[in-house]
Order: C-alpha cells, then structure tokens, then sequence
C-alpha cells in the first residue's frame, strides 16, 4: 500500500469514528464471509438451475410452493450453520461505542444481532419466522397452516411485489436524513425501495462510504468507494 493511500484510510477512520449520527446499510455480500451465499452469485449445487429472483416471488410460492418451501429450508440451514465474522462484531463494537448508530439490513439472516448489534432495522424481514401467506400471522416453523385462517405458512421475509414492513421502512428513511455519514457494505443497490437510502443520503449531501469488491450503481457518486469485503475493511475502519 502506498502512502497516499494509507493516509486517506486513516483520514476516513477519523471521520468515521467523529460521526456523531451514523448509518450502516447492509446487504447480502455483509454475510458472504459467513457462509451465506449473496442472491446475483451462482447458487451451488441443488439449486444452481433456479433463479434467486424467480424463487422469491409470491407467484412462485402459489404456484411451486414446495419448491420454494425447499429452497428456504436450505437456506435457513445455510444460515443456521453460519457464524457472524470480524465485520459483524465489528459493527456491534462501533455500536457500544456510539449508541446513536443505527444498522439497516436488507438480510434476513439475524447475523448482526447474532454478534452483538442492537440497533438493527430490517426491512427484508427473517429467514428464521414463518408467517400466515393470507393473513400474516407469525408462527413458529415447523407448522404447516396457520392456526388462525387455515392459510399456507412461508417464511417471514418481503419477496418482490410485497411491501416492506411499514415501520421498518420509515425508520430506515428517517434514520438517514438525520444522519451525517452513511455506510454502504455489501449490496448490489438494485433493489428497491432499499437502494433509494444511500441516494436519499447523497441528495441530502449526507457522505457516503462504500464498501464492496465490485462498482455498484452507487460507486461512482460516492465519497469513498473501498474496493474490498466486509471482513477486511470493517474493523479495520471501525473497530
Ligand atoms: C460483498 C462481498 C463481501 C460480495 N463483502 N461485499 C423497476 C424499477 C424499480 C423498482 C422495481 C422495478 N420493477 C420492480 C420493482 C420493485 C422491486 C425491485 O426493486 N426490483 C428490482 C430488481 C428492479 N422491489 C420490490 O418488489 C420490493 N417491494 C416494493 O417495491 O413494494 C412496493 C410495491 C409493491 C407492489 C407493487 C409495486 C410496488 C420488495 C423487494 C424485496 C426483495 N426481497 C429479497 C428476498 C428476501 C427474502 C430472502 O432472503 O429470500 O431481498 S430479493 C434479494 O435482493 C433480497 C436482498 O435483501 C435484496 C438485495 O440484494 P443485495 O443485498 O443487494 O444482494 P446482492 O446479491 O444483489 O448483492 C450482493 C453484493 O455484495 C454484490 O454487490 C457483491 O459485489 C457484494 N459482495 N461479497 C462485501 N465479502
Ligand atoms: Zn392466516
């Protein structure tokens, strides 16, 4: 590493150990080192011929319910098996160091808890919950139907075409206005509405550090992109 570069780490580091407001967004490539395969990778063996996208739609749960009840159990054992890794408890450390931290995540997996973090909005749901398809009781899996309507039980989580959790949502908007450094780690920005925060927060004049071994949408708009994974830049940054 060079010296231009080495001082700019540390001028970031400074910055983001002086905010006073800061925001974390979190995707699928936050977990990747955990074992917990991201949704635009090449899904492995059993399912490598299903696309992620088509798969988490409530038109393929109404038409292949199995398949798709399949494709969750896998994953929730993947997510099970899985460890939070030294960017997670990274995060959790920033948080006891500044409590007005907040971490929004688009996953589902419970990992940023799992190490620690507290102040975790989810927007995408929980892998781990079931809820009722017709009437949204939550129920505790392995239940079939729901005790309450008779309705089809599947996963707790916001497939395409379905609203975000309202409260969840707001939260996360309100939380980046107010913010003065926001930190993107690990999302593709495609999907929305998520990928509007990192632009709320650039329209606002809010600075935006991102964190992700490929560009993104984002990567050129950003104050600082770090080319690299969670793993290695969080507690570098952050710890
Ligand atoms: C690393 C790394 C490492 C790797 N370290 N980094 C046209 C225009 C605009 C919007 C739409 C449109 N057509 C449809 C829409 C709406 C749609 C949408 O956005 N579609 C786009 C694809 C175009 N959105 C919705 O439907 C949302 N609802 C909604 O809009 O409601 C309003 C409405 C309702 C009805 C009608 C109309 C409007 C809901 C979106 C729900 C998304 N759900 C999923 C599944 C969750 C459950 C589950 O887990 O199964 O959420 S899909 C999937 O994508 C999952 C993720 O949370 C989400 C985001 O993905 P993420 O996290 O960015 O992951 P990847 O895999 O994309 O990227 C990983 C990144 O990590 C990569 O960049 C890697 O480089 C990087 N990486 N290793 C750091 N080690
Ligand atoms: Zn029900």
């Amino acid at each position: 590493r060079d010296v231009a570069s080495e001082a700019m780490n540390q001028h970031l580091v400074t910055r983001l150990r002086a905010a006073r407001r800061p925001v974390v967004l979190t995707g699928a490539g936050m977990s990747a080192e955990s074992g917990v395969p991201t949704f635009r990778e090449a899904q492995s063996g059993l399912w490598a011929r299903f696309d992620p996208m088509e798969l988490a739609t409530p038109e393929a749960f109404e038409r292949h319910p199995q398949r798709v009840l399949d494709w969750y159990a896998w994953r929730r054992e993947l997510v099970a098996r899985a460890k939070p890794h030294a960017g997670h408890r990274a995060l959790a450390h920033w948080e006891a160091a500044n409590p007005a931290l907040w971490v929004i995540t688009q996953n589902v997996d419970g990992m940023h808890q799992r190490a620690g973090s507290h102040r975790v909005v989810e927007l995408h749901g929980r892998i781990d919950r079931d809820r009722c398809h017709h009437c949204a009781a939550v129920a505790e899996p392995p239940a079939k139907a729901c005790a309450r309507c008779g309705g089809p039980l599947r996963p707790d989580v916001v497939w395409f075409g379905e609203m975000l959790p309202e409260q969840a949502l707001r939260q996360a908007f309100q939380a980046v206005v107010e913010a003065d450094l926001v930190l993107s780690v690990g999302t593709s920005t495609l999907v929305q509405p998520a990928a509007s925060l990192p632009e709320e927060a650039l329209a606002a004049g809010v600075p935006v550090v991102e964190i992700n071994p490929e560009a993104t949408p984002l990567s050129d708009r950003v104050d600082h992109w770090l080319p690299g994974t969670a793993s290695a830049w969080l507690p570098r940054l952050v710890a």
